[in-house]
């Protein structure tokens, strides 16, 4: 019976309250509408691909999806549910810039091994670009992922060890408003 309303318990409440900078009214709008669009409570890699095709119908958005869909799904069981849903827009949406970095640095740290190579680095620009790459106008310095990459990743390996550590991405980042891009594109999704 618990499973199936479209309401949190009260205990579910408390905790999202919080875990999120989400009033409880919020949490109640949020879980009706997550219960209503996936009733078995729980969101799979493909119908999270479906919701990025939507926003972006001509370009090719599951390989970025596939990435952001890492960073959701916490526990890594293939399945993101209404928590781990709702932290991370929490953070998305409402987080400071300090856990909008980490979680962005989360979602470049491929291998979550608390360093961004060069080659994680180029795997979601390479996806970004994919996704979005024919809509806007890049300069020519960096309309190819290779030579945004080389720019970026230079820029942010202060020490030059061919690693970005989430110390280098901050400071990075707040050199380069362009680094929180991958996570503007998914703040305009909700
Ligand atoms: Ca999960
Ligand atoms: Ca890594
Ligand atoms: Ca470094």
């Amino acid at each position: 019976m618990g499973r199936t309303s479209s309401k949190l318990s009260h205990d579910e409440l408390s905790e999202l309250h919080r875990l999120t900078y989400f009033d409880k009214r919020e949490l109640q709008q949020w879980y009706k509408g997550f219960k209503k669009d996936f009733p078995n409570g729980t969101l799979d890699r493909n119908e999270f691909r479906k919701i990025y095709k939507q926003f972006f119908p001509f370009g090719d958005s599951s390989e970025f999806a596939d990435y952001v869909f890492q960073v959701f799904d916490q526990n890594g069981n293939g399945q993101i549910d209404f928590k781990e849903f709702i932290c991370a827009l929490s953070v998305t949406c409402r987080g400071d810039v300090e856990e909008k970095l980490l979680w962005t640095f989360k979602l470049y740290d491929i291998d979550d091994d608390g360093q961004i190579t060069y080659e994680e680095m180029l795997r979601i620009v390479e996806a970004i670009y994919k996704m979005v790459g024919t809509m806007v106008a890049l300069p020519e310095d960096e309309d190819t992922p290779e030579k945004r990459v080389k720019k970026l990743f230079s820029a942010m390996d202060t020490d030059s060890d061919g690693k970005v550590s989430l110390d280098e991405f901050k400071r990075g980042a707040q050199k380069d408003a362009s680094i929180l891009d991958a996570l503007n594109l998914y703040s305009g999704l909700v």
